[in-house]
């Protein structure tokens, strides 16, 4: 953990450092750093500085904003995020502008969180379970099967609960902007095809760092390891895990069908995807290019909801192709397996799930499987 905050503080004073010299910066454009697995938060923050300092320098934009994701550029993360930068660049004539770097460039999810908490970048966009390590609040949407489609999950997050989880980390330096979405997990490995929660025994499976998807993984007789995302494939490669577990278009952008020979539509978990901005910087703004920025986050959840809609089959045609067995098993020996996660989990108390929030989030499931 200090080594992390000593990385992040260094590419914070080597964001200062080189924006301060920035003047001489004489490329117009971002540099943006080459793709890889998670760059060292130094590296990334004298990357992002010049990006910021060279918009600056070429005098163009006011404010010109740093973000990082953990997911390839062609991934619906980087799509929506560009999609966002495009529409505020044009709402503020050029005023507000956003340079994205992908691949986990500018470290891992929890990276991101912490740079927008240390002002080294400005925007990211994350799936929820690695924000555990910062609040409760999003954590009933780590509960297996708490949703059974795609149109459910996007009805809670677009509700009143939905939209009081996504501004619940205010306090923490965190401004939720929108939902954006990662998708319906799946397991990936290189043992068997899983079609039962007996066949997950004995797998060493890479999770995200979230107790409750690690407890998942146990009770079904796997043996979890968290691990940051830009370390997954690597890790695949060499063997040291056997299988990890994402939505469709997470597996098909990273070319997991290099690494793993089957992917089960488990479905196990979705994953929401909040977009925050760093709360100081957003206050900072004036109140026009606030407006600005909040409007093109509104209006690019519905495109960024589109592009996982079809990389859900696009995804998992070009898994085939790559040659990927894919099986679709029966969900409820997982969901059976897996019930003992709401006793466990749902009370009050750290690391818990509000019964409260739960409660909320269950009434408008409800309503919204009987107004089918
Ligand atoms: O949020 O870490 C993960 O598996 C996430 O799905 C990915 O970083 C996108």
């Amino acid at each position: 953990m200090k080594k992390r905050v000593l990385a992040i503080t260094m590419a914070t004073l080597l964001c200062v450092g080189v924006f301060a010299g920035c003047g001489s910066t004489s490329s117009g454009t971002a540099t943006k750093p080459a793709a890889g697995s998670a760059g060292s938060a130094a590296a990334a923050g004298s990357a992002a500085a010049a990006a910021t300092g060279s918009a600056a320098a070429s005098g163009k934009a006011e404010f010109a904003m740093i973000g990082g994701t953990s997911v390839p550029d062609t991934h619906p993360y980087m799509l929506g995020m560009n999609k966002i930068g495009e529409l505020v660049k044009q709402k503020t004539n050029g005023a507000v502008t956003l340079d994205m770097f992908g691949n986990s460039q500018l470290g891992s999810e929890r990276d991101l969180i912490e740079g927008l908490q240390l002002g080294s970048l400005q925007m990211t966009c994350v799936s929820t379970a690695p924000l555990a390590g910062f609040t409760d609040s999003f954590l009933v949407f780590d509960l297996p099967f708490i949703f059974s489609d795609t149109e459910t999950a996007r009805a809670v997050l677009d509700s009143d609960v939905g939209m009081e989880i996504l501004h619940s980390v205010d306090d923490q330096g965190l401004k939720g902007l929108t939902w954006f979405e990662n998708g319906f997990r799946n397991v990936t490995n290189n043992v068997r095809p899983i079609t039962a929660p007996d066949d997950l025994k004995g797998i060493k499976i890479r999770t995200m760092e979230n107790q409750m998807h690690m407890a998942a993984f146990q009770i079904m007789g796997a043996d979890p390891t968290p691990m940051a995302m830009g370390d997954v494939f690597t890790a695949l490669q060499q063997g040291t895990i056997d299988a990890e577990e994402n939505p469709i278009p997470i597996v098909a952008t990273n070319h997991f069908e290099e690494v793993q020979k089957y992917i089960s539509l488990t479905g196990h978990i979705f994953s929401p995807t909040p977009v925050f901005i760093a709360k100081d910087y957003y206050d900072s703004m004036p109140e026009d290019y606030q407006k600005a920025l909040q409007e093109a986050a509104t209006e690019a959840s519905p495109y960024q909801r589109e592009q996982i809609d079809e990389q859900n089959v696009s995804g998992l045609e070009e898994l085939r192709q790559g040659g990927m067995q894919d099986n679709d098993p029966e969900k409820a020996p997982f969901q059976k397996a897996t019930a003992p996660i709401y006793d466990q989990y749902i009370k009050e108390g750290s690391g818990m799930v509000s019964p409260d929030i739960y409660n909320r989030v269950k009434e408008v499931i409800d309503s919204s499987s009987s107004a089918k």
